[in-house]
């Protein structure tokens, strides 16, 4: 207010005679602005040093982010626009720069055009707008970000370069659905390139057909340079291999999943939650998905790390309802629950040389052998696990037919939360011995030794 006062005092030196013809501020030295009242003719000032004598005040509107269009709500009188302030009065946010009248609606969850309005159905790339998902991929240069607005875009989408495709108003709100019944369509494919996807629901995939079968429904990331899902989810994929997630970074490249849901995808092979070769997972909840062979995820080759907050949970398969680390697959950490097998192997099956390490195995079950964890003529190596309440015929714990394994420091529970029948059943030349256990044991067993340690 005090600005505003000391501009009107500068601009109406003296009482001025209204002017009666109506009309705007004119030049400082017409005969109709400089007209001196009668009291005090003599003694009238020069002009001003604006060579402004007198004027008739606008009104101005504040630009505080320097658009060009004013605060309708911060109004002043003045002569001349104050500094920041200009004529216009119909920005509807002066705090945002890239919102006015002016302005093309971008996916920014913002509004951008001063049009009230949703931004579902906006892909855009800076202040471009496409119609598709693919199109803005295509014309984005590289290390920029693709934001996605709310809706279903039914489309597949093949990035080659690195890029983040952002769903801005988050994985709920925003699909990528390829549309199934579509055969061999991954619904995202990523080639060669380091990927950052957030925020986005992606579903519909069929899957990349190589070699006879198809990989990666939802996501194919074959010899990718590393890609990362944060915030995502992944739902109602098909694949041979690797419905949900495939991803096969090319070393020492991986996949990072953080706060990613992988779910009711399904596998006729491997694989119904994902197939990885190399990746971290943090907070990653994989379930209801199915498969041949690991019903929640695969390993193949190099390792799969996750953290206690990720869980493998209520996945079916034939063989390792949660897991089946693969040739030299190794899998650390995390949590792989209540999954089934309808052959064996309720939470993990190994058939190939491979290890499974920190992991909370619990509440498995199988009708056939191996109610946690079923290894079968495999080279294979187990530390710090703990099988707790899992259920099978034979082997609540582990079942072992063949092979050379060796088990460190792992829990095989004790009751109330023991396994059934309780715990390691070892099949070596035909004949089947039976191993209770309560606690941390560490052992291994091959033929003709049978286990030694238990
Ligand atoms: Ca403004
Ligand atoms: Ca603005
Ligand atoms: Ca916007
Ligand atoms: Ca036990």
């Amino acid at each position: 207010m005090a600005l505003i006062f000391l501009v009107l005092a500068a601009c109406t030196p003296d009482p001025v005679k209204p002017d009666d013809s109506g009309a705007t501020t004119g030049p400082a030295d017409s005969p109709t602005d400089s007209r001196p009242t009668d009291e005090h003719s003599g003694d009238s000032p020069p002009d001003s040093p604006t060579g402004h004598s007198d004027c008739q005040p606008s009104t101005w509107y504040a630009d505080a982010d320097a658009d060009g269009f004013g605060d309708p709500a911060s109004p002043s009188e003045a002569c001349e626009a104050p500094a920041g302030a200009v004529a216009d009065s119909t920005d509807c946010d002066d705090t945002n720069p890239a919102a006015n009248p002016g302005a093309v609606e971008v996916c920014d969850g913002a509004d951008n055009d001063c049009v009230p309005n949703a931004e579902a159905g906006i892909v855009s790339v800076g202040t471009s707008v496409y119609g598709s998902i693919q199109e803005a991929v295509d014309d984005a240069p590289e290390g920029e970000t693709v934001s996605i607005c709310e809706g279903t875009w039914p489309e597949v989408v093949v990035v080659s370069k690195a890029l983040t495709l952002h769903g801005v108003a988050g994985a709920e709100l925003t699909v990528l659905d390829a549309g199934l019944p579509a055969p061999a369509r991954s619904a995202l494919t990523i080639q060669r390139a380091a990927v950052r996807v957030l925020g986005l629901t992606i579903t519909g995939g069929t899957g990349t057909m190589m070699e006879g079968d198809t990989w990666g429904g939802g996501v194919y990331a074959g010899q990718s340079d590393g890609v990362e899902l944060v915030d995502c989810v992944v739902t109602g994929n098909v694949a041979s291999f690797g419905a949900g997630v495939l991803g096969t970074g090319l070393y020492p490249a991986m996949e990072r999943l953080t706060n990613v849901r992988i779910e009711g995808n399904s596998a006729t092979m491997g694989g119904g939650g994902f197939l990885l070769f190399h990746a971290e997972l943090e907070a990653v909840e994989v379930t209801g998905n199915d498969a041949f062979v690991g019903g929640g995820g695969t390993v193949w080759y190099w390792d799969v790390t996750a953290d206690a907050a990720t869980s493998i949970w209520g996945n079916e398969a034939e063989f390792g309802g949660g897991l089946y680390p693969w040739d030299e697959g190794h899998w650390i950490g995390g949590e792989i629950r209540d999954n089934y097998a309808t052959s064996g192997g309720g939470g993990v099956y190994a058939s190939d040389d491979s290890t499974v390490d920190d992991a909370a195995i619990l509440g498995n079950s199988t009708p056939g052998p191996g109610g946690g964890m079923y290894v079968q003529d495999a080279v294979f190596s187990s530390s710090n696990l703990i099988f707790n309440d899992n259920v099978a015929a034979s082997g609540g714990a582990v079942a072992l037919e063949g092979g050379r394994v060796s088990f460190t420091s792992c829990d095989l529970g004790a009751p109330p939360v023991d396994n059934s029948p309780d715990d390691v059943a070892a099949t070596y030349a035909g004949f089947t011995t039976t191993y209770q256990v309560d606690g941390v044991a560490t052992f291994s067993c091959s033929a003709p030794a049978g286990c030694v340690g238990l």
